[in-house]
């Protein structure tokens, strides 16, 4: 029987050529885009103070939908010439992954050095079920840590700088445990050369019908809705949280500043966060509660990170 049999039809082959076309995939990230996105990925901003000259930041993430055993994540400082990458103390302050990777490294490049690239791999163990890092979770989990050099001579020049450490989304990749990347579309090209013959006369197809598409993956990009990237933020705070009346230290004074502030049109705290006691966003009744309990009755220490 040779009606069914295929066979290379090369001159409308030709003549239609090959088509280049976002398929299938497409389908299914149209539905996807319609919930959130399934992979979370997060460098945690920093506020640091300007006489530091490392910096650490975590980078998280949280996976909503696959199991996450690879990745490849390639960050990029904005201002390289203040904060540049230090490949010597990537990952955990122990030198260990924190996830339990079971390789990690990582690669810095540019001058000054404004771009790290970080990979970590990890093979299942078997038999299957032995607990692995980056399950599908609702709960975010901390994928490394990395630290940034602090280049200038000149600490007070840094008072309120602030920049970004970002995720580069068109080079970051998660793998999940079948070797596909995870939050990335597919695209592929579809071969439309080839059709079945109906009716054959001698070594002649008189009927063609039926186009078979063959798709080839040709390339994959990162689908921005079914990834979220969230950059880090540092800022080199000159300030010290409760210290309300810029003296460079948190006592009573800072109290009375405060009280004065809230019900009696005192002036406000330079920079005005400094009388944010308990980095809660606003400047109440409670930082002077918070304050007090501090100076008189041992409780905790003004916050770090008042902005
Ligand atoms: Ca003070
Ligand atoms: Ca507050």
């Amino acid at each position: 029987m040779r009606d069914n049999e295929m066979k290379h039809r090369s001159p409308i082959g030709a003549i239609v050529g090959i088509l280049i076309v976002a398929f299938a995939i497409s389908v299914c990230a149209t539905v996807q885009a319609l919930s959130d996105p399934i992979l979370h990925v997060e460098v945690e901003s920093v506020v640091t103070t300007p006489t530091e000259t490392d910096v650490t930041f975590q980078l998280i993430m949280n996976a909503t939908e696959d199991t996450i055993i690879g990745f490849e994540i390639v960050l990029l400082s904005s201002d390289p010439f203040v904060l540049q990458f230090d490949n010597t103390t990537v990952v955990d302050t122990n030198s260990t992954p924190i996830s339990g990777w079971d390789f990690v490294e990582s690669t810095i490049f540019g001058n000054p050095a404004g771009y790290m690239k970080v990979v970590g791999i990890q093979n299942l163990p078997e038999p299957p079920g032995t607990p692995t890092p980056i399950y599908a979770s609702a709960k975010p989990m901390p994928l490394f840590r990395f630290n940034m050099k602090v280049f200038t001579d000149q600490p007070d020049t840094l008072c309120d700088f602030s920049g970004l450490v970002m995720i580069e989304p068109n080079t970051t990749k998660f793998a999940n445990r079948f070797g596909e990347n995870v939050g990335w579309v597919v695209f592929y090209e579809i071969d439309t050369t080839y059709y079945n013959c109906e009716q054959w006369i001698g070594d002649s197809c008189a009927v063609w019908i039926d186009t078979l598409i063959d798709t080839i993956p040709i390339g994959t990009e990162p689908d921005l809705e079914l990834i979220e990237y969230i950059n880090g933020q540092y800022l080199f705070s000159c300030h010290l949280c409760g210290d309300a009346d810029g003296s460079t230290n948190v006592d009573i004074d800072d109290v009375v500043f405060l009280i004065t502030y809230i019900f009696g049109g005192g002036p406000e705290p330079e920079p005005l966060a400094s009388g944010d006691a308990d980095c809660s966003q606003f400047i109440d009744i409670d930082d002077v509660v918070y304050l007090i309990s501090y100076i008189f009755s041992g409780g905790p220490e003004p916050c770090e990170e008042c902005t």
